[in-house]
């Protein structure tokens, strides 16, 4: 098109040129571009007319326009409408490309947001797992441990259990060595009472249990020198004969108890027959007629060390010893005598200078074995001071029976049956100990707090009791 444009353009030019010759008569040239040129003879003017056809090339230098106004192309204008309308129908459907892509730009912002608050999520939900996974395996780990402890609590059990069964066959095994013992001693008491036979036998066994302690802890520690004082000989016999002697009395009794005894007119201090009312119990104890207008039946007495007071609840409850001699009367034997009418106790006792002081406490009782003989005191007065009241309502405890309000069991500790509480103000059925203050890992003596203090052990102690 524009190759046809410019070949116009360069013939137009090309005829312009040749008619401005014309004048100078040189050349002549066509008026009428529509014309070809030609040379003919029968022109009036013989002139020639010649046609230069130039060939195309590139325009450099002067460019000339041709003027005349030239009227629009109508199928340049049709093509240039097609094309405008081409183009704006391809503008339409970029800008419907856009706005579909717009949408779509706001759906993936959508769901990129979407997706992140899923992110989100997962990532909460994978720490809840993982967190998860370390509970469990923490309760893994403790289950183990617990199942661990529990083995080994279980193997321990095991373990004492099978020690326990050697502990008791062990101690199956000292139990007859224990019982062989006995029957041992009990066969050189029979040959020494065969020796002894000659002797007149004015004596009355209290106790056939008297001699059958469970050790001898309790007896003098220093009783061995014994054997060179002839004086203080006789306090060792008694455990091995514990004879006593009868009196001669107006009447063979028994006796409610010793004040009955005065009031019959025995006024001699010795063993008589009691038998306290309501019950057909008999037994003997030792009458106290010339102490405090007599009429005292004495129910314990330490005097020497010669009996063990270091005993269990049967024989505290049935009593032992020497009725001449140191002696425990017995729960039952006292329960008995206390319930019959009301009587007050005396606590007489005597330090190794010989001073002598006493507790005396207006009412005494005890309550019965299923109460585990709890005492009942009253009021003190004396000049030994109270060491017994702190004991009032208190159950008795021996080595085989704790009954004391103590994690451990006083008696054991105390070396005698008392009524404990946790554990004593007194004790007068501890550790007899020659010459007073003694060394002891415990509090072991025969002592009264309020006289002398607990590490001073006493050289006579007595209770008795009389009705009021
Ligand atoms: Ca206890």
């Amino acid at each position: 098109y524009e190759k046809t444009i410019n070949y116009k353009f360069l013939t137009l030019l090309l005829l312009w040129c040749l008619d401005t010759q014309d004048t100078r008569g040189q050349m002549v040239g066509a008026h009428d571009t529509n014309k070809q040129s030609s040379c003919s003879p029968n022109a009036k003017a013989s002139r020639c007319s010649y046609t230069f056809i130039v060939p195309q090339q590139k325009l450099t230098g002067t460019l000339c326009l041709n003027t005349h106004s030239s009227s629009p192309n109508r199928s340049e204008v049709a093509q240039l409408q097609a094309e405008l309308k081409q183009q704006q129908e391809q503008l339409r459907k970029l800008q419907h490309q856009l706005e579909q892509e717009d949408s779509l730009v706001m759906e993936v912002r959508a769901l990129r947001k979407e997706s992140n608050s899923m992110n989100t999520r997962i990532a909460q939900l994978y720490a809840q797992l993982l967190q998860e996974v370390i509970h469990k395996k923490d309760q893994v780990l403790e289950q183990q441990r617990v199942e661990n402890l529990l083995l080994n609590a279980t193997t321990q059990a095991l373990e004492v259990s099978s020690n326990y069964r050697e502990l008791e066959k062990k101690y199956g095994a000292l139990t007859s060595t224990i019982s062989s013992q006995n029957q041992f001693i009990s066969r050189l008491e029979k040959q020494c009472q065969c020796k002894d036979s000659s002797k007149p036998s004015l004596h009355h066994n209290y106790s056939s249990e008297v001699n059958k302690g469970p050790n001898d802890v309790q007896r003098d520690q220093s009783a061995t020198s014994l054997q060179t004082k002839p004086e203080e000989a006789h306090p060792r016999a008694p455990t091995e004969t514990p004879f006593v002697s009868f009196l001669a009395t107006k009447s063979p009794g028994p006796w409610r108890d010793c004040q009955h005894v005065l009031d019959s007119g025995e006024t001699t201090s010795g063993i008589y027959l009691i038998r306290p009312a309501n019950t057909n119990r008999l037994l003997q104890a030792w009458c106290e007629q010339s102490h405090e207008q007599g009429g005292w039946t004495v129910i314990q007495r330490r005097q020497d060390g010669s009996v063990n007071f270091f005993r269990t609840w049967e024989q505290y409850k049935q009593g032992f010893g020497n009725l001449n001699g140191e002696y425990w009367l017995g729960l039952e034997h006292l329960y008995w005598l206390s319930k019959q009418s009301k009587y007050k106790l005396r606590v007489a006792l005597e330090d190794w200078q010989g001073r002598q002081v006493f507790a005396e406490y207006d009412s005494f009782h005890l309550e019965p074995e299923s109460d585990w003989y709890r005492l009942r005191l009253g009021q003190y007065q004396g000049n030994a001071g109270d060491s017994f009241s702190w004991h009032n309502n208190k159950a008795f405890t021996t080595l085989d029976r704790d009954k004391d309000s103590y994690t451990g069991n006083c008696a054991h500790y105390q070396k005698g049956g008392w009524w404990y509480h946790m554990c004593a103000h007194s004790n007068l059925n501890g550790v007899w100990y020659r010459g007073g203050h003694y060394r002891s890992r415990f509090q072991d003596g025969v002592y009264w707090a309020e006289f002398h203090g607990g590490s001073y052990s006493l050289k006579k102690v007595s209770m008795m009791i009389k009705p009021t």
